[in-house]
């Protein structure tokens, strides 16, 4: 049985969008989660502990009190339903907060009249969707407003998971943003904004994981002219939650350089995006160069060119990734044990 994969705070933190410092706090505290320790002091999370944590933050956002959180912490059960009765309480009255001061011309009297009307209900963060989230983090790159960005996105992360808002809050916001910069609505200043906070994110993730192997197995490149990225550092990302070691070399990569760094190290799969075209020459190149080397280095490809591309990829022996996300990190997983 592989040993589960563990987190420190910093990928805890990334994964669950809670800040490094109220993790701490609530451990010392409450003891609300007790990661376990290295032997140096740092703390590395469990899945587990991600999940109770996750839940325990639904809990806060919907308002349960610390301690009655604390009171059921032994039964995660417990704390759903104290979540879901909380949920399905009927809404307290509404508060009257806006005052007007209303003229009594138009019904012919003289003076005013003061009118109380109840404040608009504000919506809790947990009836939010991901959809509400990825509209918030669009408006928020348009503004360049880096701590609204910033809190919505913590709160997706909070609520949901790292990957659900990264696949169905923050990569539509960038689509639609990069939308309007090819409709001339909008400035590539945005783009490059919001890529720069994924890019950001996605870097503290990866950094922060704690692979169950010290020698790399997967290698990541994007194929020689290719910049589209992000989605590689997800993937990155899923093959790392499994405990698997990566080496990412981000963008434009060389078939050279490829397999200079998979030569001499653990690497069992070369994973190469190819989001806008595939680089034929290079990939064959690759592919010959693997098939003499002793030790067996699979190739693969994903991204829409390479799905573009499948039957002649195939034809080559070469691997083609699903575009879907989770199943791409399915298909690297198998091929690195297979190998
Ligand atoms: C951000 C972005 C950029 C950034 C990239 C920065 C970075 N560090 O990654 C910058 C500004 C550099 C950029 C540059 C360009 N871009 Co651009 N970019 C985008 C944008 C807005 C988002 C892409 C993204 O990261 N999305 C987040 C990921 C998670 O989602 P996704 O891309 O939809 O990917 C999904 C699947 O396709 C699949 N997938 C994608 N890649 C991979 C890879 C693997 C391995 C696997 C398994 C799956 C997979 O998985 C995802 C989930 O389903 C898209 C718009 C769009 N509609 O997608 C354009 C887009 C990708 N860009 C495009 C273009 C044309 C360009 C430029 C030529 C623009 C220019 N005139 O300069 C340059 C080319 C740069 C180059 N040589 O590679 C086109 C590509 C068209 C095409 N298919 O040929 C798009 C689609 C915009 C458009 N509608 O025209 N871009």
């Amino acid at each position: 049985m592989p040993r589960p994969a563990r987190f420190t705070i910093r990928a805890a933190s990334a994964l669950t969008g809670i800040n490094p410092n109220t993790l701490r706090a609530w451990e010392r505290r409450y003891g609300l989660v007790r990661p376990e320790r290295t032997p140096k002091g740092y703390r590395l999370y469990t899945d587990d502990d991600l999940k109770r944590l996750r839940l325990i933050q639904r809990a806060l956002q919907q308002g349960i009190s610390v301690g009655r959180v604390k009171d059921h912490l032994g039964d995660m059960a417990a704390i759903e339903t104290l979540i879901e009765d909380t949920a399905n309480m009927p809404p307290a009255p509404a508060r009257a907060t806006r005052v007007l001061e209303v003229s009594l011309a138009d019904a012919g009297l003289a003076g005013s009249t003061t009118i109380r009307l109840p404040s608009r209900a504000r919506r809790g963060a947990a009836e939010q969707s991901l959809a509400d989230f990825s509209d918030q983090i669009e408006q928020a790159a348009l503004r360049f407003d880096r701590a609204w960005l910033e809190r919505s996105f913590s709160r997706a992360v909070g609520l949901y998971s790292l990957r659900h808002a990264f696949y169905h809050a923050l990569a539509p916001a960038l689509q639609r943003v990069g939308e309007r910069y090819l409709k001339d609505l909008g400035n590539v200043a945005e783009e490059h904004f919001l890529t720069a906070f994924a890019r950001e994110k996605l870097i503290a993730a990866l950094a922060g994981l704690r692979p169950l192997h010290q020698h790399p197995r997967v290698l990541f490149a994007c194929g020689p002219g290719e910049q589209h990225e992000i989605m590689l550092m997800l993937l990155a990302l899923e093959v790392g939650l499994e405990g698997v070691s990566a080496l990412y070399l981000g963008p434009d990569v060389p078939g050279e350089a490829m397999l200079h760094a998979a030569q001499d190290s653990g690497i069992r799969v070369i994973v190469v995006s190819c989001t806008m075209r595939l680089p034929k020459d290079c990939l064959l190149d690759v592919h010959k160069r693997l098939s003499v080397m002793t030790r067996r280095i699979r190739l693969m490809a994903g991204g829409p060119a390479a799905d573009r591309e499948r039957a002649w990829l195939e034809g080559h022996g070469i691997g083609v990734l699903s575009l879907d996300p989770e199943e791409a990190g399915r298909q690297v997983l198998q091929a690195i044990h297979r190998h």
